[in-house]
């Protein structure tokens, strides 16, 4: 059952991370009315600016009450003007004022560790290092995936799918990701969740998944076309390597937003991975794929036992040179 609370009882213990760029902060605390041990993470992320806030000449059948920045209940505070340059400090009205906020209650330490900042380091996991260090690691403590099936068996967020395929082998169901505030097609940001239950990740996909990832490539952007009207050449679909969660599923949103979360280093565009499996069936059972490691996460302890990953840069230097078979 999901729990209910009150976002304003919460009670701040400490900030995890504060993101300028992204102007978002991520905040450790609790609700002490349910729960004193409890912890509970909020995000607070400002919104996106929409061009229709913008507007200035209401049209004459429009509602004058629609909310724009320039209206009579804007607060302008004049900082200084000097010369052409002027700097102000404006409060706009009350319905522009939403913040978009994202509750984990209760909360883990692993989601804790993910919401914090931290050191982070790159690991080359060749398929051995994966059966011996991430595949036990991750089958034994991972996120849970509860949230995923609540949305394949339609017991949460049915009423947000926007698509729908129910074929055994091939289907998935495409809805809004949870980063996405949903307002404005410009960070349009969904999520494609394939049916089937044993791909766990990049990893596991092989020749025989081709049909599945060729059908979520091609339904996903006819799906986007028909529901928001973005062109499918101006879409990225990629999975992340390591994910949260070992279910698998496409990230997808428009090239020329910069998507929060989008890392060179963590995402595999779709398209590649199609043209690996077309041309190596078993490409991701003989690839090394890197992926990050960050403080705090235990899979780093396993794989410094094995690898010296925080050791010195001489170190890891010598390393290569012997571990590493010659190319030339
Ligand atoms: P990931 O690559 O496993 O992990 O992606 P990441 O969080 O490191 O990117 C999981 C994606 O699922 C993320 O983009 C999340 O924002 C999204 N997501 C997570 N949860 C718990 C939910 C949820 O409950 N509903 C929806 N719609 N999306 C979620």
């Amino acid at each position: 059952k999901s729990p209910s609370y009150d976002l304003s009882k919460f009670r701040l213990k400490r900030i995890l991370s504060n993101n300028s760029v992204r102007k978002s902060i991520s905040l450790l605390g609790s609700f002490p009315d349910l729960s004193e041990t409890d912890d509970a993470i909020v995000v607070f992320e400002k919104n996106a600016y929409r061009e229709s806030d913008v507007a200035t000449q209401p049209a004459a059948d429009e509602s004058p009450k629609k909310p724009s920045y320039f209206s009579s209940d804007l607060k302008v505070a004049t900082e200084f003007v000097n010369n052409i340059y002027g700097s102000f400090q404006v409060v706009p009205s009350r319905d522009l004022c939403g913040v978009k906020s994202t509750v984990i209650y209760p909360a883990t330490d692993k989601h804790i560790e993910k919401y914090s900042i931290c050191q982070k380091y790159l690991i080359r996991e060749t398929p051995e290092l994966y059966e011996k260090i991430t595949l036990p690691y991750l089958t034994e403590s991972q996120f849970s995936l509860e949230w995923v099936y609540n949305i394949l068996e339609h017991k949460q967020e049915k009423e947000r799918i926007v698509f729908e395929d129910d074929d055994a082998e091939t289907g998935f169901i495409l809805l809004p990701d949870l980063k996405w505030d949903g307002r404005n097609v410009e960070n349009l940001y969904l999520l494609g969740i394939i049916r089937k239950h044993d791909i766990k990740s990049l990893r596991d996909l092989n020749g025989s998944h081709l049909n599945l990832l060729r059908n979520l490539r091609q339904s996903s952007k006819k799906a986007i076309r028909e529901r928001y009207g973005v062109n499918p050449n101006q879409l990225r679909m990629y999975f992340h390597y390591q994910p949260s969660f070992y279910h698998l599923h496409v990230h997808i949103n428009p090239v020329r937003n910069d998507a929060p979360g989008i890392w060179c280093e963590k995402s595999h565009m779709l398209d590649t991975v199609i043209n690996n499996l077309e041309l190596l069936p078993d490409y991701y059972q003989r690839a090394t794929l890197p992926f990050v490691l960050y403080e705090g996460n235990k899979l780093l302890d396993l794989y410094e036992k094995e690898l010296s990953v925080r050791g010195a840069p001489e170190e890891s230097d010598k390393k290569e040179t012997t571990d590493e078979p010659h190319t030339e």
